[in-house]
Formats: C-alpha cells, structure tokens, sequence
C-alpha cells in the first residue's frame, strides 16, 4: 500500500483545482470563442434564415408596441439548422410584445420549418434496451401505470400566450388543435399560417407575460431551438411610472440545451424494500384506496419505481436576451454590462424561458453581501391582497426563485457612483433525479453619473394603484371541491435513457397515462366554481405546475401555510422525502403545494395543466380540465369576431443601452 503524505495530499489538491479552474477557463473561453465568428445581424435572408452571430451581452430585445393602427403582429418562424427563430419584419429576434389591458392583439404566425429532422437533435439520443424492462408491474390498490413512447418532431407549430386570461377557444389561446404546418409539407394543420385574436380583458392583471410554441410532443425541442418571447401588458400605472422617469428592462433568460440526466440505474428499477415502501404494509397502514372518487385520495402512487438518482450528465447552457451566459467565474467583460442613472430607479421584468432550469435571482455587492430589491410583481400580477390591493412594497435581499415559465418583477436602485451591483442566479437543488442548476453570474450593474439635462427623475416609487382584478376575492370565496392531483415519472420500458412523465387526479380508478393529444380531459369542472388542489410529487425532482388561463392562490406549501398566499400561474412542488426510509411501513411522502384556482365563466373550453419542466410535459406529464359553461354561455360567444380590433404597431428604439 502506497504511503500518502501530506505534501502528496497537497499536490493532489493542487492538481484538483487547476483542472477544475482549467475547466472554468476553457468554459469562459468556449463562451468568448462565440463571438469571434460574424458580427451580429439579425437580418433574416435566404443565406441565413435566423440571421447571423449573437447579440452583445447586454441586449435588449426591440419593443413592438400594439395600439391602435396596424392590424396585425406577424410571427414568421424560420429555420437555420437546429436554430429556430421568430422573424418580424425581416428581423431575427423575438419581439417584446407591448400592449395595454382590454387590448386585442392579433398574432399571425407562419411556419417556415424546413428541417423537422434536425430538431431531433436537440433532444437525448434514443436508445433502445436490449430487453424492455416491466417498469411499473400492475399491483392491487395501486394506481395502473401505461408507458409512453418516443414522439418524432414533425414541425408544425403554434403559439401559447402563458398567463394570459384568453379563452382556450380558437382563435384565442386555443393550443391544443390549432397549428400551422411547416414549409416541408402537410401534418395535418391543414395551412402554414394561423392567426389568433386575443381579446385582453381590462381587468387582467398588468405585468410580464410570453409567448412559445405549445404543440405537444414538440415543445421541448422548439423552446430550445429558440422560439420564445416576451409580452409586457401595461396597466395605468406604467404610464405614471414612466412619467415618474423609472425605466423598465425586459430580460428574457433561455435555455440552449437540456443535456437531461443520464440514468444508470434505469435498467434495473429500484426493488430493494428497505428502501421503499411495500404495498402489503401500505395496506397494513390503512393507506388502502378510499372508496369514491370525490375529491378523495383512493388509488395509491406506486413509490417503489420511481425514477432513482441519477447523474446530472452537464450543466447546460443559457443565454440572457440572446447573449450566452459565461458558466463558472467569468470576468466582468464577459457579463451583460447594465446602467443606471445614480440616484434613479429601474423595474426589472425577468421571464424565465427556459426548458427545465429554475432561476434563483439576487443582486449582490462586490463582497457578495446580498443588495435589496423590492418585488412589485409574480407571473404578471401585481402583488396584492385579496381584496386586489396592493401590498406594501418591502425591501428584501432574498433570493427569488423563479422556475421555467415563471416570471419575477421588482425595482432596483442605482448603487453608489463607482461601485458595482453584479445580476446572479444562485444554486438550486432540484433533487437528486433533477440537474444540476449551478451559481451563475448574468450581469454587472453600474451607476452613470446623473447629468442635469432635465430627463432624470429622483429615485421614487412607482404608483401602485387599485386596478379591476379578474382574480380578487379568490380567497373569500367558500370552496366547492378539493381534489388531489399527484405527479409521478418512472423509467420508459424498452428505453434506457427516456422517462416517461405522469400528472393525474389521484382518486378512485385512476390510471397515470402518458398524455396524448386525442386524450379526454380528465378533470371537467362547472363555470364560477371554486376548487382547492392538492398537487404531489412523488418523484426525487421538483416539478412546475402549470395551468394556462388561470392565476391560482398558493395556499400551502409541504402544509406549511402561507401567510400572504402569493397569486401565480407556475409553482414548483417540492420533491418526495423520505425514500431511504427503513422503519417498515413508512414509505416516500410527498412534496406538496396546496393551491386555490377559481373557473371564470369566461374561460370555458378546455384547459391544459402541465410541469413546465417542458421536457416532463411532452413526454406525458400533461392534462386538460374542461370548463363547462354554467349559464348557456358558449364557446362561440367568448369567441371574438375576427376582424374588429383596431390595432397597429410602430417600431420602437432597440433599448441597448449605449456601451
Ligand atoms: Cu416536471
């Protein structure tokens, strides 16, 4: 046996950093390498269909304002290898859409798809078993589990307004039929444009919204493409806000890969019973399925196969507002430089685009000591009360957590002339089946002197005004119903390297089947009826939960309550606990949010609900809850006539701040 010293220790430490730093610097220089190629240029030509280079850190998407004139915002989506884009006007790069509450704003979108082939690549490799595994065996008083299978992309496309309180009914944020079909031939959308009129009611909550495609199967693969963008609605108050001289900045962070987690124990589902539960003692425990379904808890999750650990393969990559983000440490000039007037305030729109990877946003000093911001809004609403009050604004140098879709609005101050604020996202654990989401710096803040031309304003607070709020007086309402939907993934059989994905009520008969398209919804509600869900997990990941049309009160979280229950319409539900459990009888419990969701007679149709873990929802982990009018009201009368809103366009100053 080798006799290690400790200057031997030594050295190995030694080795151990330099290459870990090696690695850092061969990250930050792969980063820099990027930008070495063709100046950037969005143009959109034959050549280069998604235009050339990548946008300067620090870019700032153009603004298209939608008022009164033009009727139409025309989205063509182009393809240059397993690059997609959003082209408007002959210009590469996904628009922000501004627009102002009780607006329509019309949508063309056209699908120029050439290659639906390459966009395979951008997804893992399919790998078939030598054997297919029994993943899931049928078991008594458990819920049956159907395996899924692998979805080929076609190309079609459509569009999804997230957050928006449409209608799900076309030619609103219907996303379930509707597509277009790509320039390679017909898939059954049966035309290359689709055109949608959205109708924003007046009291829709004011704030950050986005656009992606929602085609199911495809989503994934076209996100990372790069087919995602921002929707400001503004409100009264950011016509004073403006006059208050406080400056808004959209940030849109986007994933450019998802290099998903490789499995090794996937071929050999997890049977060791000191680590599960066994469903004799689950009997044993009184944990039998309850009899009925109504809002009842019959029909037990099967815990023993669930998705083990796996090893988070690499980390992948995101950019911010097209620019990418230089991993590890990278210097200043690598960073998305960011101005302040001194003395003056911003209010900072982020959306988290991306496929899978969380945000955890802060500002911090050059010490590291975190900075204060005070957060004005969550997924596009206002913070408020119930009553729709705004609450008070209060400072806090907490992280914000932020999961893909997820969208976070606060106002940040000028730091000392001099001094520097550096934008980062820190570490998230998103369990030991999940990626590694690692500390990232995004961008580095300073003050530029203030200069007495007469355009500045002092740092002030933006006015916060009581506005009509479609989802006020949530709380107050009695419940009618509480169900209990659980989210589940184990090991797709015949594949070693694909999961499939489950989200169902968890009641009675119940059956966790990958979702499919022809699929009946499988929770229909009556139109002005108040729910509370219990949503579990399961699995060792977290997950987003995500229902379109709808903001949703988060009650409790792992049945902790929430004092002021924030208004959201993406949550992360925490991970199961207690898998390496021994005691006999007590298996996995899982992670849980507690939430209160109201159906405005408005928004009967069919409602997806989903993880917006994209990749967990195209490959299953999806449901439509059908919401049936209460009072004859119909579909076709949400329905808006085509051709009545007055609207149009300009082109505003590209906001890249001056370097
Ligand atoms: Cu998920």
């Amino acid at each position: 046996m080798a006799v290690v010293t400790s200057s031997s220790i030594r050295r190995i430490v030694w080795i151990a950093v330099s290459l870990a730093v090696c690695l850092v610097c061969r990250n930050a220089a792969a980063d820099r390498d990027e930008y070495n190629g063709l100046a950037w240029n969005p143009t959109s030509t034959p050549a280069h269909p998604c235009g050339v280079g990548l946008p300067p850190r620090g870019n700032f998407a153009h603004d298209r304002w939608v008022n009164a004139r033009k009727p139409t915002v025309k989205l063509v989506v182009r393809q240059e290898g397993t690059t997609l884009c959003y082209v408007i006007d002959g210009v590469a790069e996904a628009p922000t859409i501004r627009v102002k509450q009780g607006a329509t704003l019309t949508i063309t979108l056209r699908n120029e798809i050439t290659d639906p082939a390459a966009l395979a690549k951008l997804l893992p490799p399919l790998v078939l078993r030598d054997r297919p595994i029994n993943a899931v065996p049928a078991s008594a008083g458990v819920v049956a589990v159907i395996p899924g299978e692998a979805h080929v992309p076609t190309g079609r496309t459509n569009l999804h307004v997230h957050g928006f309180a449409v209608p799900p009914v076309a030619p609103q944020d219907e996303v379930l039929m509707g597509c277009a079909d790509p320039a390679v031939g017909d898939t059954g959308c049966g035309h290359r444009e689709i055109t949608y009129h959205y109708q924003i009611p007046q009291d829709m909550p004011p704030g950050l919204y986005w656009y992606h495609p929602h085609v199911h199967g495809e989503v994934q693969a076209q996100m990372l493409a790069g087919l995602t963008g921002a929707i400001v609605v503004e409100g009264p108050d950011d016509h004073a806000r403006e006059d208050a001289g406080i400056e808004d900045r959209v940030f849109i962070v986007r994933q450019l890969r998802d290099s998903d987690t490789k499995n090794p124990s996937a071929a050999v589902p997890q049977t060791n019973g000191q680590m599960h539960m066994d469903h004799n003692s689950m009997m044993e425990h009184g944990a039998t399925p309850s009899a009925g379904g109504e809002g009842g808890q019959g029909g037990q999750i099967d815990t023993r196969h669930e998705l083990g650990c796996t090893d988070a393969a690499a980390l992948d990559k995101i950019t911010l507002n097209g620019a990418p983000v230089v991993d590890g440490e990278p210097a200043d000039k690598d960073l998305a430089p960011l101005h302040i007037t001194a003395g003056t305030t911003q209010l900072w729109r982020v959306v988290n685009a991306a496929t899978d990877a969380v945000l955890n946003l802060a500002l911090i000093d050059e010490a590291g000591k975190p900075v204060p911001i005070r957060v004005v809004a969550r997924d596009g609403a206002p913070l408020t009360d119930d009553a729709g009050q705004p609450t008070k604004l209060v400072a806090t140098t907490a992280a914000q957590m932020v999961p893909p879709a997820g969208r976070v609005e606060f106002l940040v101050t000028a730091p000392k002339l001099g001094t520097k604020v550096y934008f980062v996202t820190h570490a998230v654990d998103t369990g030991c089946a999940g990626d590694l989401v690692p500390e990232r710096r995004l961008g580095v803040l300073t003050s530029l002197p203030y200069t007495d031309d007469g355009t500045q304003a002092a740092a002030s607070d933006p006015p916060r005004s009581s506005t009509p709020d479609l989802f006020a007086g949530l709380l107050a309402r009695k419940t009618d119903r509480t169900r209990v939907i659980a989210f589940a993934e184990y090991p797709r059989p015949g594949d070693s390297d694909q999961t499939d994905f489950y989200i169902a009520e968890r009641r009675q008969g119940a059956v966790l089947k990958p979702y499919e398209m022809s699929d009946a919804p499988a929770i229909t509600v009556t139109a002005g009826s108040v729910e509370e869900w219990t949503i579990e997990n399961w699995t060792r990941e977290i997950h987003a939960f995500h229902i379109h049309q709808l903001h949703f009160r988060v009650l409790a979280v792992n049945g902790q309550q929430q004092v002021e229950p924030p208004l959201l319409d993406t949550v992360i539900v925490p991970t199961a606990t207690g898998f390496d459990r021994t005691d006999a009888g007590s298996g996995p419990t899982p992670g849980t949010v507690r939430i209160k969701v109201f159906f405005p007679e408005t928004m009967a149709g069919d409602i997806p609900f989903h993880c917006h873990l994209v990749d967990h929802e195209d490959n299953g982990m999806m449901g439509v809850l059908r919401v049936l009018p209460s009072t004859g009201i119909n579909n076709s009368s949400a329905t808006p006539k085509a051709n009545h809103g007055e609207i149009s366009f300009h082109k505003a100053e590209n906001q890249q701040p001056s370097p």
